[in-house]
């Protein structure tokens, strides 16, 4: 191990730039081992859900490449009280030059209305609204199609994902990473549990035992297979359209991109409990085992073909 002094006198601007991070891991209330982040990569130690092992990455040298615009898509259907707020964070937290880029399936809630309104105010907000087309995927797909700038970030518009961590996963990116994902399931990682929401219990139980899943089927090195907040080089996504209907389309995209040898990294986050708004995803264990299914499908189709 290197020493701390010396690391710091040979790279003293990383070094201030806090790149040796130690989460103490909270996962609802308990503790799930320690996140060790060092400058010249990373080591992740997990005590109690992955049998105490050890994962280390290479120990290599990031080169610095800027990022000067950012592109966000956020994807919206039924999102009227949160989308606004949204904007609003993701602004005040992205300090480089931002267009933010709302792809609305013409929502009932009227939540474009409030987005063409804001797009008066400010050009760098734009609106795709889609009358006759519905879906994530595919509103993912033409918010990306665009996007002016060279990096793109998308998350969901239920104020689940602060769009505080955003500025650490472009720093990931400016540190040589191709694609920084922030996971539920790293330490310092969790999901908030409200009392009296047992859908969100069940939800974070079903999606974590997916993940576990994913982890033994594909590459254990990752682990929020099913995250849907990301920032990514658009050079990564190589014009390929991202696959399939709903979440499952991030397992087939961490999994094409690691496979192609891009650089991709997870930063800790705490997925918060939509407080406006429905879940398109489900409430009930038949909606989410329906969208499993399919979950399920890509993960044995990915492995069967292993390409
Ligand atoms: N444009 C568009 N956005 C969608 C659609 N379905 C879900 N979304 C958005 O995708 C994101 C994820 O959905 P969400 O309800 O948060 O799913 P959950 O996090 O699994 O509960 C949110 O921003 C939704 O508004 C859709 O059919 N079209
Ligand atoms: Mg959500």
């Amino acid at each position: 191990m290197i020493d701390k002094k010396a690391r710091q006198k040979e790279d003293p601007d990383r070094y201030a730039d806090k790149h040796l991070l130690q989460h103490e891991a909270v996962c609802v209330g308990k503790k799930i081992g320690i996140f060790h982040e060092l400058p010249t990569g990373y080591k992740l130690q997990l005590s109690s859900w992955s049998g105490k092992k050890a994962v280390s990455g290479p120990i290599m040298k990031q080169p610095e490449r800027q990022v000067e615009k950012l592109s966000v898509v956020l994807p919206t259907y039924n999102e009227k009280d949160n989308i606004a707020p949204l904007i609003s964070e993701i602004l005040k937290h992205v300090s480089l030059e931002t267009e933010i880029i709302v792809v609305d399936d013409d929502s009932p809630d009227g939540t474009w209305q409030i987005v063409e309104n804001l797009a008066l105010e400010n050009p760098a907000i734009k609106l795709i609204r889609r009358t006759d087309q519905r879906g994530l995927v595919s509103a993912l797909n033409d918010g990306i199609a665009a996007s002016t700038g060279k990096c793109v970030a998308w998350m969901d518009c239920d104020l689940s994902m602060p769009p505080a961590h955003l500025k650490d996963l472009i720093r990931k990116i400016e540190a040589g990473h191709d694609a920084a994902v922030a996971s539920r399931f790293i330490q310092g990682g969790g999901v908030e549990i409200l009392t009296g929401s047992g859908d969100t219990v069940l939800a974070f139980l079903l999606s974590r035992t997916l993940n576990r899943f994913i982890r033994t089927m594909l590459d254990s090195s990752f682990f929020d297979y099913t995250s849907g907040f990301i920032v990514i080089r658009k050079q990564a996504l190589a014009d390929t359209p991202l696959k399939g209907d709903y979440g499952e389309y991030f397992i087939e995209l961490i999994h094409r991109i690691k496979k192609k040898g891009f650089k991709t990294v997870e930063i800790p986050y705490i997925c918060r409990a939509r407080k406006a708004g429905q879940s398109k995803t489900g409430t009930n264990i038949f909606h989410y085992l329906k969208k499993g299914i399919k979950y399920i499908a890509v993960i044995l189709s990915l492995k069967i073909k292993n390409k």
